[in-house]
């Protein structure tokens, strides 16, 4: 039987209601119990703390009730992208999926970078991203254009940056 994407059914409100009572915030080892790739292997941390840390306004580690329904949002909708994108319903984005998914974002990215991108971001080392990974990629790359397009102010996806900022930019990131 394949594994659930995204939430375990239920339990999801369980887990959070739960984690209210005994801390009124749910944590990242929580929030990860309560998520699932779709390979009965653990929802990867990083992408947990990511989506955590964009939801915990006070800087508590970890989300209230009310900014979890922002995070069960969040992770729905990317839900619903991912089976989009997932053409076969393998359970798995591949290389030409990702690439049509990213295209559809608006990246423009050549085929050589579309192999950087899966060797960084496939954790199983299966040649294609599970669910928590596909996320955890489009977040990367989100904030990297992001800091990037600061910087190049005539959008020619260029930029000359000086050593300095070029810290500045990478600070802005890790
Ligand atoms: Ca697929
Ligand atoms: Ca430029």
């Amino acid at each position: 039987m394949p594994a659930p994407i995204v939430f375990r059914s239920v339990w999801v409100c369980e887990v959070g209601v739960q984690a209210v009572d005994r801390s009124g915030v749910i944590s990242d080892s929580e929030l990860q119990q309560a998520l699932s790739n779709g390979t009965w292997t653990p929802f990867n941390p990083v992408t947990v703390r990511s989506v955590i840390s964009m939801f915990d306004r006070e800087n508590k580690g970890g989300v209230n009730f009310n900014e979890f329904a922002g995070v069960w949002k969040y992770i729905t909708d990317w839900q619903n992208i991912f089976r989009t994108y997932d053409r076969d319903n393998s359970g798995f984005i591949d290389r030409n999926e990702l690439k049509q998914a990213l295209t559809g974002f608006g990246y423009r990215l050549s085929d050589q970078f579309y192999s950087t991108l899966i060797e960084k971001f496939d954790r199983q080392r299966k040649g294609q991203v599970a669910f928590d990974d596909f996320i955890q990629c489009c977040i990367v790359l989100q904030r990297l254009t992001d800091v990037f397009r600061r910087y190049d102010t005539d959008q020619d996806g260029w930029i000359q940056v000086s050593y300095e900022q070029y810290l500045s930019m990478v600070f802005n990131i890790v």
